[in-house]
């Protein structure tokens, strides 16, 4: 057996006759939370992971309906099970936030409140809550964004983003809160459809192109953006999850890099598999979003701290897309 496989047999086999070890993901049926469950349960045995969501009809078993904005929903959820960690993965993205401004920031800051406090009253052992390239802003600097930078989020998202960064290194100063974050890029995938970012046209298009060789991007041409295979997202949650508390310095969230490219740049690497792929330009709101955010990040810290490094390039990405989609 080699030392992942002996890991996670030993995992499963303290969770299943020892220590209990418990998670909870909040929003499992979206695109990071599918994935996300899949991973858990693979380390830490199936019935060790509960999978929550408003539409629990596409989860496997064990899996709830839940409201993260019913705090004695999740509240007897987690007591009632023995939870002791929850990935909190319900947010608003960026573009639908847009639309309905005030509804996101509640859905946002409202259910991260209700798993902070959750965990102050010790009824949790760790948080894993992301953040995003979108609680930066148009005065951060945009190539090779430092950990520590001007952050002046123009989207509730962001701002929902920056603040929730804030108020989880609060959480752990004046509480001990055990909670950990990544600032996700762009996320690419293909089991699950994204929903109402700004990066969805990286996966749009391939969808696209499989259908009809022809993709028009909300996003101008020279748009370039960070973005992350989501097996490489996965692998960074678990890690970050994994750390020993005192290697997590970093409280508010993590920078995590991973790609980076433009939607011209995207297409003419797709072209290997679409020689005849056509693209055309038709910029939206989405634009200035894009435009506000970096373009590639720094994340020495992640890799420093806890060992991050990503694994896919732009040419294995668009390989595993292509070859899935
Ligand atoms: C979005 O586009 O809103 C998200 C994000 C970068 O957090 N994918």
């Amino acid at each position: 057996m080699d030392i992942e496989a002996n890991l996670i047999f030993v995992r499963s086999f303290r969770n299943t006759f020892g220590r209990m070890e418990k998670a909870l993901v909040l929003g499992a049926a979206g695109q990071i939370g599918t994935e996300l469950v899949a991973a858990l349960r693979a380390k830490w045995g199936t019935e060790n992971v509960i999978a929550t969501d408003l539409r629990p009809e596409a989860l496997e078993a064990p899996a709830f309906a839940l409201n993260a904005m019913d705090e004695p929903a999740l509240r007897a959820l987690v007591q009632e099970q023995g939870i002791t960690e929850v990935y909190h993965l319900v947010a608003m993205l960026s573009a639908t936030g847009e639309k309905m401004p005030e509804k996101a920031w509640e859905l946002n800051m409202l259910t991260l409140f209700h798993v902070l406090n959750l965990a102050k009253e010790g009824l949790l052992k760790r948080v894993f809550w992301p953040s995003s390239i979108a609680a930066f802003g148009p005065n951060t600097p945009a190539l090779d964004t430092p950990q520590y930078s001007p952050m002046d989020p123009t989207t509730v998202y962001g701002i929902s983003k920056l603040a929730g960064e804030l108020w989880c290194q609060y959480y752990h100063q004046k509480f001990g809160v055990d909670v950990r974050s990544l600032r996700y890029p762009g996320l690419i995938s293909w089991k699950t459809l994204p929903g109402g970012g700004t990066t969805d046209y990286a996966i749009d298009i391939f969808h696209a192109a499989r259908k009809e060789n022809a993709y028009t991007s909300f996003l101008s041409e020279d748009t370039r953006l960070p973005m992350m295979h989501m097996e490489d997202a996965i692998r960074a949650t678990l890690s970050l999850m994994e750390a020993p508390s005192e290697s997590v310095k970093v409280r508010t969230s993590y920078n995590v890099s991973g790609i980076d490219f433009t939607p011209a740049e995207l297409a003419e690497n797709m072209r290997r598999h679409y020689p005849d792929l056509a693209m055309s330009y038709a910029p939206d709101f989405r634009q200035a979003i894009a435009a506000s955010w970096p373009q590639r990040m720094d994340d020495a810290e992640a890799r420093a701290d806890w060992g991050w490094s990503p694994r896919f390039d732009l040419s294995s990405m668009v390989d595993d897309m292509v070859a899935h989609i």
